[in-house]
């Protein structure tokens, strides 16, 4: 199916590349599942990018919690990611001042080289997103943040009367933001989240597994199709896949959702 017919609107007045990646790559592999490869060391990341790779549509990296991360062999996987069609999305919640952010997509991670989508808080305002943008801009290359204004884990302080609003603000007018994190454990705050942000950015929700009850350490778990219904472009999945018993079936099994999901909102 085409992009156009899918997206619609969406698809025709998005002036974002990588939105334009995403929502192509979404249709091809009819997935709107990001996985969160939250593994610790390199061979069982490459392990699971060969298994489920074809069923999600972009990767989400914690690139520090890998035990024997090596330049090489990140660029090694990076590029098996790619030859995969995916996006690749660094989780590194950034929210320091734009001067050190910008600095902080370069050093051992060199993020700004690899990634195509990141992360940000915006406590420290909108600096971070300059900040972040100008790290891209100097090796050429044009990337996207996520900005926080919702969180799945219980009690957290994005809840704040008027942080959320505040954040929407300032990420629907900056060009660098590419959309917003939504609790996707809570269809209800994600329908407001969308009524708030409109059409023009994207939602993509963490806390989203088949089975709620597995959550652990704060975290909260949401249906999927709920997720999507409610206006969510793209499901954050992780030990949903990769701790069950066939990841490559659970893979498959969340793209469906994600995508009749997407076809019935569409309807
Ligand atoms: P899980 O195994 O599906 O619970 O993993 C969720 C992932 O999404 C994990 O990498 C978190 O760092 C990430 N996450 C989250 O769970 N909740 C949030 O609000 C944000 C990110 Br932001």
């Amino acid at each position: 199916m085409s992009p156009a017919t899918i997206w619609g609107e969406r698809w025709l007045n998005c002036e974002q590349p990588i939105a334009r990646k995403y929502m192509e790559v979404a249709c091809n592999k009819q997935s709107l599942v990001v996985l969160a490869a939250d593994k610790n060391n390199m061979g069982e990341l490459n392990d699971l990018i060969e298994e489920v790779g074809d069923y999600i549509s972009a990767l989400k990296t914690h690139v520090d919690l890998i035990d024997d991360w090596s330049k090489d062999a990140w660029n090694e996987f990076i590029t098996k990611a790619k030859k995969k069609d995916l996006l690749i999305f660094e989780d590194r919640k950034h929210g320091d001042i734009g001067k050190i952010a910008k600095k902080q997509m370069g050093g051992v991670y060199n993020s700004r080289e690899w990634a195509d989508l990141i992360t940000a808080h915006l406590i420290s305002g909108s600096s971070v997103l300059d900040g972040i943008h100008e790290a891209w801009s100097e090796v050429n290359r044009k990337g996207g943040v996520l900005v926080l204004a919702q969180m799945s884990s219980e009690g957290n302080l994005l809840e704040l009367p008027g942080y959320t609003d505040s954040v929407i603000e300032i990420g629907k007018s900056h060009s660098t933001c590419f959309g917003f994190i939504g609790n996707g454990s809570r269809p209800n705050e994600l329908s407001e989240l969308r009524k708030k942000v409109g059409q023009g950015k994207m939602i993509w929700t963490p806390g989203v597994n088949i089975n709620v009850n597995e959550a652990v350490l704060g975290q909260r778990y949401g249906d999927p199709k709920e997720a999507i219904l409610s206006g969510s472009d793209a499901i954050i999945v992780g030990s949903g896949i990769y701790n069950a018993e066939n990841p490559k079936d659970a893979a498959k099994k969340y793209a469906d959702i994600s995508w009749n999901a997407l076809l019935q909102r569409c309807e």
